[in-house]
């Protein structure tokens, strides 16, 4: 698979040569390109940004840039990419999204400064190839580099081949395996420490007695912390949900 990240700070992305990322590339599964919008600016200042239309505090990223650098981007492989736009203004990033955009070949990913970029860039795009904003919760970034990063990574450990075991994907938090809820508490050796003992279900080799108390854990964590998800599954599955 591949993905194209285009930022004016290229250096933030530093950390995708590192962990489960930096090795899947060296392996060859990932081709991971970053690359720095301001090759695309021009004038002596390569500026990037400029006042918005109607007044308004800050500066957004100007359209002749964007389209230039997506342009050179998205024309420098085979077939068309899916552009991911990390915005406040997106739809909020889950699993399920992550898990569809693990099954394309290629993945631009377009960094905005958080005041955004000129509209008319992603409704250009949007004429070419499939475009989707993302959001990663409700609060405010000062840019998209750090969703970038969580999107790379996200996407990554479910390509074939990334993550040592795939079981452990299918019984993440949010997974399909565990019915869209949070997983339970999980321990290894010691035993005991600090006085505290590893739940004794957990060390008595009754597979089907440890998985109804995993559920139950689940089930209690998600009630605590998460109750729209449960919300979500009772939706779905109504009373079966608790079986
Ligand atoms: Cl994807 N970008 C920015 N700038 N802020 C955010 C965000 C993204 N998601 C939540 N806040």
């Amino acid at each position: 698979m591949r993905i194209d990240v285009v930022t004016i700070f290229p250096d933030y992305l530093a950390p995708l040569d590192e962990a489960l990322v930096g090795r899947a590339r060296r392996a060859g599964l990932l081709d991971v390109r970053v690359h720095d919008l301001r090759g695309w600016a021009s004038g002596v200042h390569k500026a990037v940004d400029d006042a918005p239309y109607g007044g308004g505090p800050g500066m957004l990223m100007t359209a002749p840039v964007w389209g230039a650098a997506l342009d050179d981007v998205t024309s420098s492989g085979d077939g068309v990419p899916r552009l991911l736009v990390p915005t406040p203004a997106g739809a909020p990033l889950t699993q399920r999204r992550v898990a569809g955009w693990a099954g394309e070949p290629w993945l631009v990913v377009a960094c905005g400064r958080y005041e955004g970029i000129d509209a008319r860039v992603l409704e250009d795009a949007a004429t070419r190839m499939p475009v989707e904003e993302v959001s990663l919760g409700d609060y405010v970034l000062a840019g998209g580099e750090v969703a970038a990063l969580v999107v790379v990574e996200a996407v990554s450990r479910l390509v074939p081949g990334v993550l040592g075991n795939p079981e452990s994907a299918e019984l993440d938090s949010f997974a399909e395996g565990t019915g869209g809820l949070l997983e339970a508490p999980a321990y290894t050796r010691p035993e005991t420490w600090r006085g505290r003992a590893v739940p004794d279900v957990l060390r008595g080799g009754n597979h089907a007695v440890v998985d109804r108390w995993r559920r139950d854990r689940s089930l209690e964590r998600t009630a605590a912390v998460r109750p729209d998800l449960l919300d979500a599954l009772v939706a779905r599955h109504g009373a079966a949900a608790f079986d």
